[in-house]
């Protein structure tokens, strides 16, 4: 099939599952088309298959705000005709999904069909897309698109409660790409900053709100007091000058370490004993699946779609969102010596059901369902 795929170029969350997906889509044989205004950062490898198509817009002093969204749907409409592609299919709902309802309406008027999947991920639905200044164009895109997956039961749960949708939403769980996830011997870094034999913590993430970084602190706060443990806070964002001012507050400077954007995270977390991720909200939580494949296993609240990944007791632990004293309890049963093996290897285990091979073929399926079923309705 010649799949446009429309994403985010970012490090995290819908970004990497969109590049991920199509390079997993290229290696099949597929010809993938990225429709984005950047680079995708995990596009970092060479395959016949695989074509970038970067978004440019116009800068014009009337705008303030240039308008993106047209500049998008302009482009879908060049790469669909000239391209001939079968598919396109959009990654976030803000503004993806009403970008290729614009681009969709005019090939139409120009005799082209091209169906349409919007996959939700998330904050599109959760935080950013429930708000009344987008709410309105999310529901009637959602609505008009030919097919909608959401990355987890939750997800699409929160999608029907949230908006009016009149339609089925198929729920598709994220994946990983276990040849790169994997843990890796790496432990000249461990030693270094865990010259003592501390138990290493990590968190990954955008540094937004959303996150609750200061619950990492906190409950590492609580760990430290217990028992020698280092943190390292992986990322950056809007949060992070903030986070780090409470670093200072905490007096916690020479145990945890801001190491910013980081290309090779797999890495870092092969020599880390214990993920956070205590989020308000997340609807799948595809930085703890990446750490859970090195074998590192996982505290998070228990929110959105992390039931659905991390296993209680097993995989690591749940709390209510904000309780650190609960968190920080269950982190130190983890890392007692006789306890961290076992939950380390049920990490694995459960990572490897979210093995891209065992999930984009059902990505393939929704493809082929999705356009036999647009050819019936034109028919
Ligand atoms: O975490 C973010 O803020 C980024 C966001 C995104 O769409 O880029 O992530 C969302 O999508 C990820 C990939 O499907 C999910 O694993 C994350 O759970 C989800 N984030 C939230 O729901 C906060």
């Amino acid at each position: 099939m010649r799949i446009g795929i429309v994403c985010y170029p970012t490090f995290g969350g819908s970004g990497v599952v969109a590049t991920e997906l199509g390079k997993g889509l290229a290696d099949k044989g597929h010809q993938v088309h990225f429709i984005t205004y950047n680079q995708p950062q995990r596009l970092d490898f060479l395959n016949e298959n695989v074509f970038f198509h970067e978004v440019r817009f116009q800068h014009y002093p009337l705008f303030e705000y240039p308008p993106y969204e047209t500049a998008l749907a302009s482009k879908m409409v060049d790469v669909v005709k000239y391209e001939k592609l079968d598919l396109l299919h959009v990654h976030y709902a803000i503004p993806h999904a009403s970008a290729a309802y614009m681009a969709k309406q005019i090939l139409a008027s120009q005799g082209i069909h091209i169906p349409v999947i919007t996959t939700l991920h998330g904050t599109d639905i959760t935080l950013v897309g429930k708000d009344a200044s987008y709410e309105p164009v999310v529901t009637f895109s959602i609505n008009q698109s030919d097919g909608v997956t959401a990355v987890s039961a939750d997800l699409a749960q929160e999608t029907y409660d949230t908006f009016r949708i009149s339609r089925h939403i198929e729920v598709i769980p994220n994946f990983i790409d276990l040849s790169r996830f994997r843990k890796q011997p790496k432990e000249h870094f461990k030693m270094a900053i865990c010259p003592n034999g501390e138990k290493l913590l990590v968190h990954t993430s955008n540094f937004r709100k959303v996150k609750r970084i200061e619950d990492v602190i906190g409950m590492f706060a609580i760990v430290r007091k217990q028992t020698g443990a280092k943190l390292l806070l992986v990322g950056d964002g809007p949060e992070r000058q903030r986070m780090e001012n409470l670093c200072r507050e905490y007096d916690l400077c020479d145990d945890v370490r801001f190491l910013g954007k980081l290309d090779a995270v797999e890495e870092l977390l092969s020599v880390c004993d214990l993920f956070i991720m205590p989020s308000e909200k997340e609807s799948f939580g595809l930085a703890a699946l990446e750490a859970m494949a090195c074998e590192v296993p996982v505290i998070s609240s228990n929110t959105g779609g992390l039931p659905e990944l991390v296993i209680q007791g097993k995989t690591g632990f749940m709390s209510n969102v904000g309780d650190l004293e609960d968190m920080a309890k269950n982190a130190l049963f983890i890392l007692q010596e006789e306890n961290l093996p076992h939950f380390k290897a049920a990490s694995l285990a459960r990572a490897q059901e979210f093995d891209i091979h065992n999930i984009l073929p059902k990505y393939e399926a929704f493809y082929e369902q999705i356009s036999f079923q647009s050819k019936v309705v034109l028919a």
